[in-house]
């Protein structure tokens, strides 16, 4: 796998939770800004193990010339129990692209840490891997995992991009940061 993000932001951990993986104004303008449209989500409902599960839908576009220019995806969402409120936070995303080429093939796996640094600040870190449902042949192997690494490499740069500027939004004027 890779890691896309590993960086101190000056906000909260909880924050940096609410800003991910709620229905925050943040993460609507970043759908819209990467036109992901038709997003629904299940609320986050606790599961046997004691970890709290949803499941998203939506329909994302694809500037890849290689494939249509949509496709439905299905991300289902795990925040592990041992997640503690306000200090630190991991959460599993894997996500399904359901209108791509051998997308019967492969999914992908995100790993988001939020780690308490300090009142203020904490650490974010994305860590990405392109998984295997069955073994393709090498070819159409390496050709997924191209493409579906620099998909993903934009998405998390704009990502880190974006949370960079909300930082700077929350730092300026707040005062008691
Ligand atoms: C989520 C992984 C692969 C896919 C794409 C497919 C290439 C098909 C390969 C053929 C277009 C928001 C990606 C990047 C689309 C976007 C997905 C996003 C960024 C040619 C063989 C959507 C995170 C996420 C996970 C997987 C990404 C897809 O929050 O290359």
């Amino acid at each position: 796998g890779r890691l896309y993000v590993n960086r101190v932001f000056h906000m909260s951990a909880d924050k940096m939770f609410e800003l991910l993986f709620s229905d925050s104004l943040f993460i609507r303008r970043f759908m819209e800004a990467r036109k992901i449209t038709g997003a629904t989500s299940t609320p986050w409902q606790r599961d046997g193990s004691g970890s709290l599960k949803r499941t998203l839908k939506y329909t994302i576009t694809i500037t890849n010339p290689l494939v249509g220019k949509f496709s439905t995806a299905t991300e289902m969402q795990t925040l592990h129990k041992d997640s503690h409120e306000g200090q630190n936070y991991m959460v599993d995303a894997e996500v399904y692209t359901h209108d791509v080429p051998y997308h019967d093939y492969f999914y992908t796996f995100n790993r988001f840490c939020i780690i308490r640094n300090s009142k203020h600040k904490c650490r974010l870190r994305v860590y990405t891997d392109v998984k295997y449902k069955k073994q393709p042949w090498g070819l159409v192997k390496s050709f997924i995992t191209k493409n579906s690494w620099s998909g993903l490499e934009d998405y998390f740069r704009h990502l880190e991009t974006e949370l960079l500027e909300e930082e700077a939004e929350l730092t300026s004027g707040g005062g008691d940061s």
